[in-house]
């Protein structure tokens, strides 16, 4: 049977439907869950989203928000949410280890798991997939699924439009990478309903506090190095920094993209000791140059060709220095 007349089935009579996403949820994680829960509400199932952790505020904007459901801050209700879900929707990843402590959660349920995602090597945890690693976004899938449902000029409302525009501005970096020729045709759907791009990007890259202003000069300032020779660049920030910054979570997104603006740059790491000690690497890449593999093979991670990331349990310095050591194999 087509896997979509599968899930169709699944959905044909009311449900429990809890939508996961995962850890540290960006644009595209939020925005797909909501506009999925939005999607589905319409045909009288019971839907609630949970986000592992908190999400940024710089999506206050997006409709249903305050509804969702943060197992960080209110596990009982979320364990509640999913003991009673008859169906599981697992958004934007396809490892458990990208939800930590949900994962427990969602072995132990016995609700039928679908899983949408444009993530590499889904891990075989669910019932029903569709992965699509070509697909810029999850949002740009949740859209091609709720066509494939054979309703999308009716059922997408101008709130599931601002979801799904989100989630593609995000992971697109509005529209400057993973594009494709969908997501042009979609976002040209989304613009038709009413979207406000315009507004919707302001939200999002307008939206810097002076405090993390003064972040990103204090690394572009004192804590990056260039490899001209390997078209590498490096941004650094040690524990003290997040001490005397008071770098809070989302206060360093988007910091590694700044290197590959330099002329020239292709490979941008910004390797961070985080406060509770652990070292965390963020990668980007240019072209043909793999950070996927990279972050896999050294450094435990995964992600996409031009973005992946990755720990280390050495030292801040070790871990740079490891770093250099392994970069020439991956130019
Ligand atoms: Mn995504």
């Amino acid at each position: 049977m087509d896997p979509i007349e599968d899930i169709k089935a699944k959905l044909n009579t009311p449900s429990n439907i809890a939508i996961i996403t995962h850890r540290n949820p960006d644009g595209d994680a939020i925005g797909s869950s909501i506009a999925l829960k939005l999607y589905l509400q319409k045909s009288a199932h019971k839907c609630d989203v949970i986000l592992p952790s908190e999400y940024p505020s710089v999506f206050n904007y997006l409709p249903d928000l305050s509804e969702v459901s943060v197992f960080d801050l209110d596990r009982d209700r979320a364990r509640h949410i999913l003991k009673h879900a008859d169906m599981i929707f697992c958004l934007d990843f396809n490892s458990l280890d990208r939800i930590d402590p949900l994962a427990l959660e969602i072995n132990e349920s016995t609700a039928y798991k679908a899983m949408i995602d444009h993530h590499i090597d889904p891990e075989p945890f669910a019932d029903w997939y569709m992965s699509d690693t070509e697909s810029s976004s999850t949002c740009e899938l949740v859209y091609r699924f709720i066509e494939l449902m054979g309703d999308a000029d009716q059922a997408i409302s101008l709130d599931i439009a601002t979801c799904i525009f989100t989630g593609i501005v995000t992971d697109t970096g509005s529209f400057k990478y993973a594009t494709n020729p969908e997501v042009y045709r979609i976002a040209s759907e989304l613009k038709k309903k009413g979207v406000d791009d315009y507004q919707i990007n302001d939200y999002i890259f307008n939206s810097w506090t002076g405090r993390q202003m003064s972040i990103l000069g204090h690394a572009l300032r004192n804590r990056l190095e260039l490899i001209p020779e390997y078209k590498t660049g490096i941004i650094s920030l040690t524990k003290a920094d997040y001490h005397k910054y008071q770098i809070g979570r989302g206060d360093t997104e988007g910091l590694v993209n700044y290197i590959l603006m330099i002329k020239g740059m292709e490979v941008a790491a910004f390797v961070r000791e985080m406060p509770h000690g652990e070292i965390r690497l963020s990668l980007r890449s240019k072209g043909e140059i793999s950070v996927q593999d990279l972050a896999h093979k050294h450094f435990g991670g995964g992600g996409h060709k031009n973005a992946s990331g990755g720990s280390s349990k050495d030292s801040l310095a070790d871990t740079i220095a490891k770093f250099k050591e392994v970069l020439p194999d991956f130019i």
